[in-house]
């Protein structure tokens, strides 16, 4: 616990308190490099975990976050209807590029640059969820309502 964080878990770190968050990123020696990976070292439901996956939008070209409650399979369809363009899944260097994280620690916050953001609504309903925090071994526990404050994100039915 007292282990200082790697350096992009720091990053996060550091973004929760430039906003004026408590919250603490926690790194574990086994990796939650997948939602039902980070459920099970949390001692939570999948549907618990907020995982962030980049898109990205044509003809625009730009990158979209929708943090999806880890229990949910994103429609992509769905949230291009909103944007009126077509979402496609977004390869690692893609990723890499708009976030500044690689696949597998992708956090809520403290990208590159902010980038256009969809909030499950799902996630919406649990008392606490769980988070990526810039490795596949770091995350922070945070209230739902949070996560919009931060994400400045539009709660949608990503499903
Ligand atoms: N640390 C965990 C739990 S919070 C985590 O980040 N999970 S995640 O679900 O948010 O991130 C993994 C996601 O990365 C997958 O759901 C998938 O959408 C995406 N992903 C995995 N491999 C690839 C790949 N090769 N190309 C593009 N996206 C990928």
């Amino acid at each position: 616990m007292s282990e200082p964080l790697s350096p992009s878990a720091q990053k996060v770190q550091e973004a929760l308190t430039a906003l004026g968050f408590t919250y603490q990123v926690v790194e574990s020696p086994r990796p939650t490099r997948t939602a039902a990976e980070a459920a099970t070292l949390v001692g939570g439901q999948v549907g618990q975990i907020a995982k962030s996956l980049v898109f990205r939008a044509a003809p625009s070209g730009r990158p979209i976050l929708v943090i999806a409650s880890g229990a949910n399979q994103v429609n992509e369809w769905r949230i291009g209807a909103l944007l009126k363009e077509t979402l496609e899944k977004a390869n690692a260097a893609f990723v890499r590029e708009h976030t500044g994280f690689a696949i597998g620690g992708v956090p809520p916050l403290g990208h590159a640059k902010p980038l256009p953001t969809f909030i499950d609504q799902d996630l919406m309903r649990h008392a606490e969820i769980w988070a990526a925090a810039g490795t596949p071994n770091a995350l922070f526990r945070l209230i739902p309502a949070d996560l919009v404050k931060m994400t400045g994100g539009r709660v949608v039915k990503v499903t």
